[in-house]
């Protein structure tokens, strides 16, 4: 019987789960590599972990790895969910600090995680949240055409926030919970639809994650978001990338100053505190912004998940 030592936590109602023990050999390596590894030996791990019987489609899992030969970082880190792994993901790496806190590991402070896509820091701040300094994120694309199946022609922007973007306001759409079918569809819609007029990110990176604005529900938030993941379920915080991909394009829009703060709202009511500044690389001719995104997670279970041997479903319903 293989035992896998899980912490359990939701950021804003999304959840993470955390691998503390009975982690699979991803060898020696930076996170860029061992995520590489992860995808291609170790895919029916990632599926236990997140797919049912013992997880469910929303699911996000991080694997929290010894960052060998760096002692300027806490950890590794590697995020997947129901489909593969995440390159980046910030409500998860909220629900890695609160993880840490749980453990003793980490209680006050700035730490600094290695991911796939670069460090990230979070700081545990005197009101219980935690922030999230995250990559540099930057907008790609402004306001590109793309003409779906279902739902006519959209306009979007595509940005990076530690995973690709599609940003669209003119989808017709209530943003609220009582539509989350229609909201799905229409994401779905135009995720292959930018899949089909080949619209990627930079160096063809994939657009796997399709969000949805419309105007606040709460009056202390500026804008409210429906968020595609890559596994076709829907992000219930605001998602933490996603809301990095927006501050840059607010920022590119020169909708938000540097330092100013945007309250983004998800789907659910939850809500993240967001803001940018311009790093000393950026305002040398780089471009993008550094965004810092804070909200509060909640541990919800410790557990050890058994895969026995003879289990048709050891490593999840995968379909
Ligand atoms: O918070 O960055 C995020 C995220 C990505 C996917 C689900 N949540």
């Amino acid at each position: 019987m293989q035992q896998v030592r899980v912490i359990d936590s939701h950021t804003e109602g999304e959840p993470t789960r955390v691998v503390v023990d009975g982690l699979p050999d991803l060898g020696p390596g930076s996170a860029a590599a061992r995520v590489k590894v992860f995808r291609e030996r170790f895919d029916g791990f990632r599926s236990a972990v997140c797919n049912e019987p013992r997880g469910f489609d929303a699911m996000v899992g991080a694997l929290l790895l010894p960052a060998e030969g760096r002692d300027d970082v806490l950890a590794q880190v590697i995020y997947f969910n129901n489909v593969g792994p995440l390159q980046m993901c910030v409500h998860g790496t909220i629900g890695v600090a609160e993880t840490l806190r749980h453990l003793g590991r980490a209680t006050t402070g700035t730490h600094r995680l290695e991911t796939p896509v670069g460090d990230v820091a979070f700081t545990f701040e005197a009101d219980g949240s935690v922030s999230v300094e995250n990559v540099v994120s930057y907008r790609h694309l402004a306001k590109v055409p793309v003409e779906t199946a279902r739902h006519g022609t959209v306009h979007g922007d595509v940005a990076w926030g530690g995973n690709w973007f599609f940003l669209v306001d003119d989808h017709g759409l209530e943003v609220t919970a009582a539509q989350l079918r229609a909201l799905t569809d229409c994401a779905v819609d135009i995720r292959q639809s930018l899949e089909r007029h080949g619209i990627t990110g930079r160096d063809g990176g994939v657009i796997d994650h399709v969000e949805l604005f419309g105007p606040p529900g709460r009056a202390d938030c500026d804008s409210k978001n429906f968020v595609l993941c890559p596994g076709l379920e829907y992000d219930r915080s605001p998602c933490g990338t996603g809301t990095s991909a927006k501050l840059a394009c607010l920022f590119a829009d020169g909708k938000l100053a540097e330092g100013a703060v945007w309250r983004q709202e998800s789907v659910i009511g939850s809500r993240f505190i967001g803001s940018v500044r311009v790093d000393g690389s950026v305002r040398a001719g780089g471009e993008g912004v550094v965004p810092t995104v804070a909200g509060r997670a909640w541990i919800t279970a410790e557990s050890t998940l058994l895969l026995g041997a003879d289990d048709p479903f050891r490593e999840g319903i995968r379909l």
